[in-house]
């Protein structure tokens, strides 16, 4: 019969290991290129990851992580994806590496990845992105604004699904990472350690006294004993609205439930717009 004959020109089905070679190539790479930031491009590949995400839109089906149409202007010059080309430059090399995986998978892994070997929890993954074209770019608006308020948090997150209580589990994201003047005009670090995902960024809003910084920039916060440390307007409007601030003293006490609340939020944030064929997901194994 023909069976050998015709496997060779079998499509390429990768498994779990396939997908685990990525996962450490993605790590290996974080770890080798600590020249950047604050030493890594953990933080940085999370942003991507989210971004790309988070322009779902429940009503009509349209955004989410399949399609990775960032890659594409408009929607790579949209004010909010300033200075993620540097993370989409990254994962360029994996991608050469890997050539059958799609770039909505990558940019979505890789997120997971940076996670873990931030120190974050283990983010469960599966495949099932679709690369679209350009005509699937979403508007601009769809992504957060970081001067306004609790209304704001509100629309944008629920337009995703999302309730209280997970958008205040996502917003502890922003224990990693910092703002950048030439990307958003924001300046500084959420906190002291911002390439380890801890719930410090809870601790300090809960705990520090936060005061408006006085600079020509945007209107931020800064720490009042450091003077280093930054809040954006959204981080604090978490604090002024009752029912996120109740989630934000839980995640400032008690890590190991922001950590299980955050990983179960943000594998759905990873997932949003997508039809998957399978159930089940990986768990990648964290490098040594
Ligand atoms: Fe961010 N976010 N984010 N964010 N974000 C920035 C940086 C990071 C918002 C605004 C900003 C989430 C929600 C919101 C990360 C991850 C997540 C910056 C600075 C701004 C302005 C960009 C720059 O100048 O480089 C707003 C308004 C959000 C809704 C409230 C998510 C939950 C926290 C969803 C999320 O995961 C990460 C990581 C960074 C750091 C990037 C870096 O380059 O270091």
């Amino acid at each position: 019969n023909g069976d050998s004959a015709s496997s060779p020109k079998k499509p390429f089905v990768p498994t779990q290991a396939d997908y685990q070679k990525v996962y450490d190539a993605v790590a290996a790479r974080l770890a080798n290129d600590t020249d950047y930031d604050d030493g890594s491009y953990g933080p940085v590949l999370v942003r991507l990851a989210w971004h790309a995400s988070g322009t779902y839109d429940k009503e009509t089906g349209t955004g989410g992580s399949n399609g990775a149409t960032m890659r594409f202007a408009p929607e790579s010059d949209h004010g909010a994806n300033a200075g993620l080309k540097t993370a989409r430059d990254f994962l360029e090399p994996i991608k050469a590496q890997f050539p059958w995986i799609t770039y909505s998978d990558l940019w979505t892994l890789a997120g997971a990845c940076a996670i873990q070997e931030l120190g974050g929890p283990t983010i469960p993954w599966r495949p099932g992105r679709e690369d679209r074209d350009v005509a699937a770019c979403t508007p601009d608006g769809r992504l957060p604004d970081a001067a306004k308020d609790q209304r704001h948090i509100r629309d944008i997150f629920s337009r995703m699904g999302f309730d209280d209580r997970e958008m205040v589990a996502l917003i502890g994201a922003h224990a990693l990472g910092r703002c950048h003047t030439d990307r958003s005009g924001f300046d500084g670090p959420w906190n002291f350690s911002p390439t380890v995902f801890t719930n410090e960024f809870f601790r300090l809003l809960a705990e520090e006294n936060w005061i408006q910084k006085k600079w020509n920039g945007p209107k931020q916060f800064t720490d009042k004993s450091t003077g280093t440390l930054m809040m954006l307007p959204t981080d604090m409007a978490l604090m002024k609205d009752k029912g996120f601030k109740k989630h934000v003293e839980r995640y400032a006490k008690d890590s190991d439930v922001f950590f299980k609340e955050f990983s179960d939020v943000f594998v759905k944030l990873l997932e949003l717009g997508v039809r998957f064929k399978t159930e089940d997901r990986f768990v990648f194994k964290t490098s040594e």
